[in-house]
């Protein structure tokens, strides 16, 4: 038997795990050990596991809810709703749709009532040099600010909105428009504790429209702040991508970006899969009782 290996690849966050063939059937032992490494890390890299899409939706189902990907049905792999494709590469002829995604800081789905817990992102083709993944630490940068404006931020609540998704305007406007009646605005509290490790986290991003009770004007220069707090250089680690890693983050206590830094000419191709997260928050408008992810897609 393999012996899982953990060695930590940044300071503020960031481990690889070796030792372990995540095409293999995971172990409660092993499982454990990949969740333990996991709250302290909050990234973990997994070098070199060639997965099928089937091997890398049952290694995350070990996890938790897969998410069948509701919330943005568009870019889902044919076979599989429960992989999204994010990729440069043209698709059915087109252009791709996901070439700009997650290229502003943000945690995954925090435009839902159930953002996401775990992303496990798998590298199947990449460009020579570039196309990166910076991630940072909301715990570090929780901790780091002033206790006066901790007090401030611990009443504060965000409103989250699918329609601030950078690269939108380079989509198709009806899959747009369905995006944005399947997710109607949400409210999150800026300082989250986490439900596992309970340690207190910074909730934000550029997915925020304003904060609740106050006007957009009285909002940008604090978000303006949060945002480049909780970005800074001391709090993450970039990940240069080689062939085959897969990559899992904790989105409750992370933010990542997607780093256009190479010739697009060259195919950059992942598969991502996810877990459902914890219900929390509520949509901003409260006269929505639920949105209907099916009827919705139907319109498009
Ligand atoms: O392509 C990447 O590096 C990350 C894209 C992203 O934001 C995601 O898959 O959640
Ligand atoms: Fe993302």
């Amino acid at each position: 038997m393999q012996t899982i290996t953990v060695t930590p690849r940044g300071y503020a966050l960031g481990a690889e795990i070796t030792g372990i063939d995540l095409r293999e059937p995971l172990s409660d032992a092993a499982r454990q050990q990949i969740m333990d490494a996991w709250h302290k890390h909050l990234v973990l890299v997994f070098p070199k596991q060639e997965l099928t899409p089937e091997q890398q939706i049952r290694f995350t189902a070990c996890f938790g809810d897969v998410d069948p990907n509701e919330a943005a049905p568009y870019y889902r792999h044919p076979d599989h709703k429960e992989m999204l494709i994010v990729t440069n590469k043209p698709m059915g002829g087109k252009p791709s749709e996901t070439a700009t995604a997650g290229t502003s800081w943000h945690a995954d789905r925090t435009y839902t009532l159930r953002p996401t817990k775990a992303s496990f992102l798998w590298c199947q083709e990449k460009p020579p040099v570039g196309g990166d993944t910076i991630f940072s630490n909301q715990y570090l940068a929780c901790e780091a600010l002033s206790p006066t404006l901790r007090e401030f931020l611990e009443k504060l609540e965000a409103i989250h909105d699918v329609s601030l998704i950078k690269g939108l305007d380079k989509r198709d406007p009806e899959k747009v428009a369905a995006m944005k009646r399947i997710n109607p605005p949400v409210v999150h509290k800026v300082i989250q504790t986490h439900p596992e490790t309970g340690r207190k986290s910074l909730f934000v991003g550029q997915r925020i429209r304003s904060f609740v009770g106050m006007t957009e004007a009285e909002s940008a220069p604090i978000l303006a702040f949060l945002n480049q707090h909780a970005t800074s250089l001391e709090f993450t680690y970039r990940h240069q991508w080689s062939l085959h890693d897969l990559l899992i983050w904790d989105n409750r206590c992370t933010m990542h970006i997607a780093v256009p830094n190479y010739d697009r000419s060259k195919i950059r191709y992942m598969l991502r899969t996810a877990l459902l997260g914890e219900p929390i928050g509520r949509y901003y408008d409260d006269t929505v009782k639920a949105a209907s992810p099916a009827s919705a897609a139907a319109v498009a």
